[in-house]
């Protein structure tokens, strides 16, 4: 079989419309998908909504309509979403669909059975808004150690999954998979979580609190911890919404994109599930960081929410890509401030790129009536030969910059090259060739590098900015192929 890649984004909560964090996963992981297709890889890239829990529950009740009506409401914001920004996902997935359910319910049932799953009487500190237990120690001052909300005592019946047991196997798994937990910080941070005892998992909720969930196959009192119904995600798609009927090859994941919100999640919860259903875990989870903006924590309240239509509008779907992935080293938090949008979108889109193509285009139209010219072997300078050394370096720096997840040092080295075309027009000047019979070799030569760079270019901005790629190679009458 060819390489294989499976990204997947978190499936985002529908108790809201999207805003700056939910894009900034999905266009990291769309510029994945998009590189590894390009360089013939086999790949799968699902995102998709989570649907169940108490949060869309109550975000329903709010509207006044039933959660499912409320889901299908929402629903389009996101694929509209991911239609602007050109996200290039294989699949979908909705937690509601008949056919996942069907899965969580298998695996549930698969895990009773083998007694992974078992049914005790707990009592202990609920986070409604975090939909989570927390124990004693965990409490202070009666508020979620999470989100600070005031959290209730509750006693319920509840099924348990046998987490614990796989605490000294999930060390060992991440210790001897260095590139399992990434960025090294968050692998370190999952490690100490590691260090106190894992207790067993609640995955069960009474319908009698919380009805909006799959059913428990082995008790209709009880729907499923929102979690565990939405981590199987990664693995029900596979089964149901992938276009071959042999989709389940790309499991393991290659990668789970997911923010450092939920890594503990990811990292724990999924990795230990997984054991427990005995498949492999993903090769790599990745947690980025989050945006503020201006300085400040992103949310309603402050009406500082970032909506990523407003942005595409103003200034285009491919500078909010290139700024997203550009302004962050991928994996630290970062700051979202109109003025540094500004700023980038002017120099480096603008200014640089902008400038070194039609300058470029002019060029080789106004000297070359629009052909690229062969070039001159013996009319080469040091110039050229820096030139064309840096645009060859450029894609295996490409490939180790994205395989570590450094968007923003791809960028960087892309843009390395961008500037330097434009200073090697600057010094070989060929307006002032041109005027020379005598420079034609020269002339030629130098119109040959601009447009071999060019041809680069269009080839390694492609799954950043895809339009201005398109846009690129419609206007150099490339007929170099992105898939
Ligand atoms: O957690 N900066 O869904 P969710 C960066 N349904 N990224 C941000 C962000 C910010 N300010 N805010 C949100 C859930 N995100 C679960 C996931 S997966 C099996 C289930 C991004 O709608 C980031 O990717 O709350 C974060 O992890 C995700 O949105 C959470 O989205």
């Amino acid at each position: 079989m060819s390489n294989k890649f499976y990204v997947t984004t978190p499936i985002y909560y529908v108790n809201d419309i999207p805003h700056i964090g939910h894009a900034y996963t999905t266009i990291a992981a769309d510029v994945l998908a998009r590189f590894y297709r390009t360089r013939g890889y086999e790949v799968f890239f699902l995102t998709g909504l989570d649907e169940h829990g108490q949060k869309v529950q109550q975000a329903a009740s709010k509207a006044g309509i039933d959660p499912q009506t409320h889901c299908d409401r929402l629903m389009p914001a996101f694929k509209n979403l991911w239609a602007t920004l050109n996200i290039s996902q294989d699949a979908f997935i909705r937690t509601t669909d008949k056919s996942h359910q069907a899965i969580v319910q298998r695996y549930l049932q698969g895990l009773y059975d083998k007694d992974l799953i078992y049914q005790a009487e707990y009592t202990g500190w609920y986070c409604t808004f975090d939909e989570r237990f927390w124990t004693e120690k965990d409490v202070e001052n009666g508020q979620c150690p999470d989100c600070r909300r005031p959290v209730e005592q509750v006693s319920e019946r509840n099924y348990f999954f046998r987490m614990s047991r796989y605490q000294q196997p999930l060390i060992d798994h991440i210790k001897s998979h260095p590139g399992f937990i990434r960025p090294e910080s968050r692998r370190n941070e999952v490690m100490g979580f590691l260090q106190k005892p894992l207790e067993d998992l609640s995955i069960s909720r009474p319908k009698s609190r919380l009805s909006w969930g799959v059913e428990l196959p082995f008790d209709r009192d009880c729907v499923t911890y929102v979690w565990f119904d939405a981590l199987v995600n990664y693995l029900s798609a596979l089964e149901y919404l992938a276009p071959t009927t042999d989709a389940l090859k790309f499991w393991p994941a290659s990668v789970h994109l997911v923010g450092k919100d939920i890594l503990t999640t990811h990292a724990v919860y999924w990795s230990t599930m997984l054991m427990g259903m005995e498949r492999p875990l993903p090769e790599s989870i990745f947690a980025h960081g989050w945006w503020t903006v201006d300085g400040e924590k992103m949310s309603k309240s402050r009406g500082n929410v970032v909506d990523p239509n407003a942005m595409v509008e103003q200034f285009g779907v491919d500078a909010f890509r290139y700024f997203l992935l550009r302004e962050v080293p991928f994996g630290q938090d970062g700051d979202f401030s109109h003025s540094a949008f500004e700023g980038r979108y002017n120099a480096e889109l603008a200014n640089d790129l902008g400038n070194l193509v039609s300058r470029s285009l002019t060029m080789l139209g106004n000297f070359s009536n629009g052909r690229v010219p062969t070039m001159d072997q013996k009319s080469q300078t040091d110039l050229d030969r820096e030139l064309a050394k840096t645009a060859s370096d450029l894609f295996p720096a490409i490939n180790r910059h994205l395989g570590n997840l450094e968007f923003n040092r791809a960028l960087e080295t892309i843009w390395g090259l961008v500037q330097l075309a434009n200073q090697y027009i600057d010094k070989t000047a060929p307006w002032t060739l041109a005027k020379d019979p005598a420079q034609d070799a020269r002339l030629k030569t130098v119109l040959f590098h601009l447009a071999e760079v060019l041809r680069f270019l269009t080839l390694a901005v492609y799954p950043f900015i895809p339009n201005t790629a398109e846009a690129m190679r419609s206007r150099l009458g490339l007929t170099v192929s992105f898939d």
